[in-house]
């Protein structure tokens, strides 16, 4: 795997074939999301996506910041010009185009674009020391990455509202409870939980995965209506990979499933 100057990848992340951790590596400014991380990201993201032992990604920060935010002093002096030309918004969108499951791993500060680049991924584990904000009403300016769509989308108007307009932080255990997080767990041990959720995933048949992350994030696009009839085609198309009839077979002959990803 190619090295690259603002993350960390790891491949076969604790001996594991389909497990990869990416791991944000700016730790002097609290992995601050400067235009070139975010490209790192993205890059890193689209060769682990087409490489076909990696089943699930695992996307971390450190101990003290999963990430603080877009890189304040790269943007402070930019025009909205100078904005459209770096092209950040064309780069982040490249994010929901990757169909393996993300999963990201929270310690610490996730705040303003790095609370948007982990509500951008599938779903988030948080250590208990972690803490989510979206604080640019306190530099002046708003969310920009999603904050204000997917944040209400994931705790509802009223608790979003609260937050965009004070800026105000949420601990991991409120988020837990409102529904941005999946799971707390203690900080310590918050890469080898979330490796266990992944291994459980990456153990399911691979294009089932796909389809299902597909079918729920179409939740978000459309009518009830509209996405019971995608899950549905989903469903269906299912039925023919190799591995729905493994699964089947496998469940019903009382023994472990082995998928080969059709
Ligand atoms: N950008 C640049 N540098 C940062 C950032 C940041 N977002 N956050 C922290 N740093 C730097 C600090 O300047 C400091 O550097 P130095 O050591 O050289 O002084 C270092 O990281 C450590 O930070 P602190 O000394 O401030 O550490 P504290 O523990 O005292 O405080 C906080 C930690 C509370 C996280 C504090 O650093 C903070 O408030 N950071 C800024 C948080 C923020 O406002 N984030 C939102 C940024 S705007 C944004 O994200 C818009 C997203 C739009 C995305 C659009 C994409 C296209």
């Amino acid at each position: 795997m190619k090295t690259f100057e603002n993350i960390l990848v790891e491949k076969n992340y604790k001996g594991h074939e389909h497990i990869a951790l990416v791991q944000l590596n700016r730790p002097k400014v609290l992995n601050a999301l400067s235009t070139d991380l975010m490209r790192d990201v993205v890059e890193a993201f689209f060769l682990l996506e087409d490489d076909k032992d990696v089943r699930v990604i695992i996307l971390t920060g450190s101990d003290r910041a999963f990430a603080a935010g877009a890189d304040i002093g790269q943007m402070m002096e930019a025009s909205p010009i100078d904005q459209i030309n770096d092209n950040r918004f064309r780069t982040w969108k490249q994010l929901s185009l990757i169909t393996k499951p993300i999963i990201a791993a929270v310690n610490g500060f996730a705040l303003g674009g790095g609370c948007e680049l982990a509500m951008s991924c599938d779903f988030i584990i948080a250590g208990d020391s972690a803490k989510f904000g979206q604080p640019e009403i306190k530099i002046g300016t708003i969310p920009g990455a999603g904050g204000t769509q997917r944040l209400t989308r994931a705790i509802g108007k009223s608790k979003a509202m609260m937050m965009v307009l004070t800026g105000e932080m949420m601990d991991a255990y409120q988020a837990e409870k409102d529904g941005l997080v999946a799971k707390v767990v203690p900080s310590e041990t918050l890469l080898q939980e979330t490796f266990e959720v992944a291994k459980s995933i990456s153990d399911r048949a691979p294009v089932a995965v796909k389809l299902a992350k597909e079918a729920v994030n179409m939740a978000y696009e459309t009518s009830l209506k509209d996405g019971m009839e995608y899950e549905r085609r989903n469903f269906y198309l299912t039925f023919s990979s190799k591995d729905q009839k493994e699964g089947m077979r496998a469940f019903m002959e009382k023994r472990a499933p082995k998928y080969q990803g059709n």
